[in-house]
């Protein structure tokens, strides 16, 4: 065994020192006041927030890295199948207040602070999120691993270290203004690993020769190099030891002879300027969320992240001294989006150019070990890479995928002799100018199964953009794994109270770790005392968000009015522009109102947060229109507490932790058949809110769990959206009546120069409505209308709440896992001896 190969007497010391995690309330302090006096050499007396933060972090960061030590003894001893997720993006927001309440501390660390003189809400707010990503994309991998961790599965992420994550957004005048989020100045979750650096090549060229043997042997050779260094970030399980590993990649020049010899020659600064060149591969994650660029940089990015990740998987595999044809059998690899599918090319190469595999066996290896995740049908978000930047920045990878082309090509046309325009429809290579490689039919054709993350976007991939896959491989290829949330971060951390009051009625926090368990809550929908303690934690939630909204808007809301909320990036397809267009017509109509009539009124807060990608000229116009119309609006003493128009500047993880708790209703209004899943719309009503949705994404399956009677759902359905477009574009529709009144006021500068807001006018009147705000907006507005008649009988929609709530077991990314675990992964869990021993009772 492992251990016998240490002498006995070594053993032992090792053992009687070993690091032993803190469980009490006087060892944590006796933690914190070490880190304040060593780590950070500072003492009580010039021990700020920031330093408490600092060293209490400190504290729990040593616990889990103790924790995450054993896991990974645990899963070497074992040696049972991996999952690596392959992301670009982890959305993970703050981490201290997660380990707290992953690892059950947090009562202690509340209690030990407050002896040293903190408040731990203060030392929680003291921490820059981690935000590595854009949206739902990179905050799904978070919640993955979560709940990877949380279910003692042996897994990894891989992803890149940006030193710059998603930009701070600022509103300046009304208008989306971007600050570079510069976050690594202190960041004590991440643990440098100066050991694990990989060599990644780029651009040079590839010589084929002959060996003795008569075998062809390809080489890749010159171009530069560039290190891959490795920070590790422990990620804690709840309610179990199991801590897995998140493993960061960060760019360094390789310190070669080649720059000795430039400094030697004199030639100092062009080596500073190699050094910095290859600084910035890693620099800064691309703030879009659903436009493919092509920018050579990023595919610089992707090949690096994926050529340091493989390395690594590759040789701890090789660690093992097993046959390459067990390789699936120890490794799942899963690709986030088409992002990192470079990695099915870069494991083809290894084995069949470094390790002698021959190609067909090497080829199946790679098909068992990937799995493809899709995220999206926009034609305008499928990536894809021109031939001439891919030939000279990967020679040997755009050969291997002509290989792997050709291969495939050859397999249709045997299947399907004859048909020239099928073969030009499905290769991976599009014959345009330049010819393209199109990176989602690469990881269809790299993979065993490719999933969608809810059921109609998943039935959309099969009939659309992937039908002819599905013909050639077969429909068991596709699959369906609908999105999930982690309930600890998105119940229990957001929402203590209202997590505090479930666990009351349920008897413990077990329903964390099986939210079906929620089930129980229904028999509490007619409970008076619990509907009372359940509304008064809903307005608590309200008065907090409130107290934000005053802070960093000065405007003053009315907790009491109902909350309306759409947050999630700015995009024509995910309609904020209806929403806004919707509150202008509500303006409009208070405004022609006489005073008795008004008073029926139910008040109203429109909230809005959200980023525009940067170059997104049309999203930073709804930004600008959203913020116009609040000005006006929220000084008009006509309408008072009537109506408020609220954007929330920045939109990030740990707003969300605020804001989520706080609705009343949220909007989920894409055009049918574009928005894959939402993730949001889950966590709004796992917090005691209801929803207005169209018939989309994840939207349908939430309808179908919680029943149609809670949930205010509107528009036209997907499959008539091709036909209306249709009909637009040939100019037979009318616009709506009230539609109209609102582009009038628009026009007429009610809101300010009609000017900067009549290309979102335009898109709508003269532009096809492409999607398609007009056709529904009618029922929009009448459903907002009922949402408001509902609302104004607070003791049924409680009730609602509660029911909804109770009903929403399916959507812990817990399920979500399990089911990639089972249908895709072929893994299992590896549970500690130890698991589940701190109690869910707590
Ligand atoms: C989102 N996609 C989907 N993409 O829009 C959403 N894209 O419906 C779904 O719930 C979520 O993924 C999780 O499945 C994104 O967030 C991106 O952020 C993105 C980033 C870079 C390039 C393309």
């Amino acid at each position: 065994s492992v251990e016998a190969s240490i002498p006995e007497p070594q053993r032992e010391a090792w053992k009687r020192f070993q690091a032993k995690p803190f469980e009490t309330k006087d060892d944590f302090e006796k933690e914190v006041v070490r880190h304040v006096e060593t780590t950070l050499a500072r003492s009580m007396f010039n021990c700020d927030e920031t330093a408490a933060y600092a060293a209490a972090s400190l504290a729990f960061r040593d616990r889990l890295i103790t924790e995450w030590n054993k896991t990974q003894q645990r899963q070497t001893f074992a040696d049972t199948k991996r999952v690596y997720y392959l992301s670009l993006e982890f959305l993970m927001g703050r981490a201290l207040d997660n380990a707290m309440l992953n690892v059950g501390l947090k009562d202690v660390a509340k209690d030990g602070l407050g002896d040293l003189g903190f408040r731990i809400e203060d030392i929680i707010e003291q921490e820059h999120d981690a935000a590595l990503g854009n949206g739902g994309l990179g905050r799904l991998a978070a919640c993955f691993l979560d709940s990877l961790a949380s279910l003692s599965y042996p897994a990894w992420g891989y992803g890149l270290r940006y030193r710059y994550g998603i930009f701070k957004q600022e509103i300046v005048d009304g208008y989306q203004v971007e600050v570079p989020d510069y976050w690594l100045d202190f960041n004590p979750w991440e643990f440098p690993r100066h050991d694990i650096a990989v060599d990644i090549q780029f651009y040079g060229n590839i010589r084929k020769y002959q060996d003795d043997t008569g075998k062809t042997v390809v080489v890749w050779e010159g171009g530069e190099i560039v290190k891959a260094t490795a920070y590790d970030v422990p990620i804690p399980g709840f309610d179990t030891p199991a801590t897995n590993n998140l493993r960061l990649w960060s760019s360094k020049a390789a310190s070669g002879e080649f720059d000795f010899q430039k400094f030697n020659n004199g030639d100092y600064e062009s080596s500073v300027a190699d050094q910095q060149r290859a600084e910035t591969i890693s620099a800064v994650l691309y703030p879009n969320d659903s436009l493919d660029r092509g920018k050579e940089l990023r595919l610089k990015q992707q090949y690096f992240w994926v050529a340091a990740s493989l390395y690594d998987i590759v040789r701890r595999f090789k660690k093992t001294k097993r046959a390459w044809g067990e390789f699936p059998d120890q490794v799942a690899i899963q690709l986030n989006d088409t992002h990192p599918t470079l990695a099915v090319v870069e494991l083809q190469r290894i084995l069949i150019d470094l390790e002698g595999l021959e190609w067909d066996e090497a080829w199946n290896i790679v098909t068992k070990t990937f799995g493809y995740t899709n995220h999206t049908v926009l034609p305008e978000a499928l990536e894809k890479w021109s031939v001439p930047l891919f030939q000279n920045l990967l020679p040997r990878h755009l050969s291997i995928i002509y290989d792997i082309n050709q291969t495939f090509l050859q397999s249709v046309e045997r299947k399907n002799p004859g048909d020239r325009d099928l073969l030009q429809r499905v290769s991976i290579i599009e014959e345009s100018q330049p010819k393209m490689v199109r990176m989602a039919y690469l990881a269809i054709v790299g993979s065993h199964k490719v999933n969608g993350v809810a059921e109609l976007h998943s039935d959309l991939i099969k009939t659309t953009i992937f039908k002819d896959f599905v013909n050639i491989f077969g429909p068991d290829k596709f699959t369906n794994v609908t999105n999930g949330i982690t309930p600890r971060r998105w119940l229990h951390q957001a929402n203590p109270r209202l997590s505090a009051l479930i666990a009351s009625k349920l008897g413990g926090l077990a329903f964390l770790k099986d939210l079906t368990l929620l089930n129980d809550l229904e028999k509490f929908a007619d409970d008076k005392d619990f509907k009372k303690d359940w509304a008064e934690i809903k307005h608590a939630n309200k008065v907090r968000l409130a107290k934000h909204i005053k802070t960093t808007t000065g405007v003053t809301v009315n907790p009491s009015a109902l909350f309306d909320i759409q947050v999630k990036r700015i995009h024509e397809y995910k309609r904020q522009q209806m929403n806004i267009f919707g509150v202008i017509h509500r303006y409009l109509t208070i405004k022609a109102m006489g005073a008795e009539e008004r008073k029926k009124l139910a008040p109203r807060v429109s909230i809005f947060g959200g980023k525009a990608a940067p170059g997104y000229w049309m999203a930073k116009t709804i930004v600008h229109l959203v913020n116009s119309v609040g000005a006006v609006v929220n000084n008009d003493k006509d309408v008072g507490d009537l109506l408020k128009v609220i954007f929330l500047e920045d939109y990030n993880v740990s707003k969300a932790e605020i804001i989520v708790p706080a609705s009343d209703i949220s909007e989920h209004i894409s055009t049918a058949g574009t928005e894959a899943s939402g993730t949001s719309n889950m966590k709004f009503v796992l917090n005691g809110g209801l929803i207005i949705g169209t018939c989309d994404g994840a939207n349908i399956e939430i309808t179908r769990e919680i029943g149609a009677e809670n949930i205010f759902l509107f528009g036209n359905l997907s499959e008539d959206v091709e036909d209306l477009r249709h009909a637009h574009t040939y100019g037979n529709r009318d616009m709506d009546a009230d539609l109209a009144k609102v582009f009038e006021a628009i026009k007429g500068n009610m809101f300010g120069d009609a000017n900067s807001f009549s290309a979102l006018v335009g898109a709508v009147e003269n532009h096809g409505d492409y999607y398609l705000v007009s056709d529904d907006f009618h029922s929009y507005i009448t459903t907002q209308d009922m949402v408001d008649e509902a609302y104004r009988d607070q003791d049924e929609w409680v009730s609602k709440t509660i029911i909804s709530v109770a009903r929403m077991g399916f959507f812990t990314s817990d399920r979500c896992i399990n089911e990639y675990a089972e249908s895709i992964w072929n893994i299992e869990p590896l549970v500690p001896e130890t698991e589940g021993q701190s109690g869910l009772e707590r």
